[in-house]
């Protein structure tokens, strides 16, 4: 399928919702699939608007716009797919998602918990910046099979290991599973315990998902 990352990129910059979900649903009807849609079109887009904002081609305003813009086509398509009954409702499994403490970007997170819940799970997204004391509380309060977690920036990962071993430390014994931009291009396995799940991106994700929404964790 022929992708137009870069017009919806620019439909995005200018905070046209309407043509940004025209552009969305058109893919949805020639039978893209949520973690293709995720991955090829509204990914990519993103990288693509952080590329023009690196090389000073658009403002911080313009990213925000784009960021913001972005966020409404997630929430919307999440809206259709489940008026739509596009959703598989298999497990009750319930996954947890946050990002590291001061980790404010949440789009990659979203969408992870968004194929959690086409895969049947209940799920609860906490966003962005979650100390791990708060992170800590509410992983004993609601008990989730898998705890989400997500990074973008490089120092942010100086508290990785910590986060996945005192989450994993919980009594119900949860899987951590981490994801995020940073995770294709380098090796993080020494930050984890031998349990923890490492996605680089939502097509791992998926066949995780695929094996363990049927039977136990
Ligand atoms: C949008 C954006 C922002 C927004 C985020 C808003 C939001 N609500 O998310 C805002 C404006 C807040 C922001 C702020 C900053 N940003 Co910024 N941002 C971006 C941008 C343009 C897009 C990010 C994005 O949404 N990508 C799309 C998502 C879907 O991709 P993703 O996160 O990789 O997720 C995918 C996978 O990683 C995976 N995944 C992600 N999380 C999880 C979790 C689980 C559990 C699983 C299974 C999978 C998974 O699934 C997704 C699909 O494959 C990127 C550019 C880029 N190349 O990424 C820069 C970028 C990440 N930002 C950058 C920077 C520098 C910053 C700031 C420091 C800027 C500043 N000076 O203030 C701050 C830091 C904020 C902070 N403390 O976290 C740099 C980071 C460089 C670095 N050194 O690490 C980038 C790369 C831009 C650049 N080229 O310089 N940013």
């Amino acid at each position: 399928m022929a992708w137009n990352v870069e017009e919806f990129a620019s439909y995005l910059l200018i905070g046209d919702e309407d043509m940004a979900w025209d552009i969305t649903i058109k893919a949805i009807e020639r039978d893209a699939g949520r973690t293709e849609l995720f991955e090829e079109l509204i990914t990519k887009a993103m990288q693509y608007i952080g590329y023009l904002w690196e090389n000073d081609q658009i403002t911080v305003a313009d990213e925000h716009l784009a960021t913001s813009t972005c966020e409404y086509i997630l929430a919307r398509f999440h809206n259709y797919m489940k008026k739509e009954q596009k959703l598989r409702l298999f497990a009750e499994k319930k996954a947890l998602f946050l990002c590291l403490e001061n980790e404010q970007h949440t789009i990659g997170l979203k969408m992870a918990s968004q194929l959690f819940e086409e895969y049947g799970w209940k799920t609860q997204l906490l966003g962005a910046n979650l100390p791990l004391e708060y992170a800590l509380q509410s992983a004993s309060k609601w008990k989730p099979d898998v705890i989400g977690l997500s990074f973008s920036i490089w120092y942010h990962a100086e508290i990785l290991a910590k986060y996945i071993q005192a989450l994993e430390d919980l009594p119900h014994k949860p899987v951590v599973i981490v994801g995020g931009r940073l995770l294709s291009n380098y090796d993080f396995s020494s930050y984890c315990s031998d349990k923890t799940c490492l996605f680089p991106s939502l097509n791992e994700l998926k066949g995780w998902l695929m094996e363990h929404s049927k039977q136990g964790v």
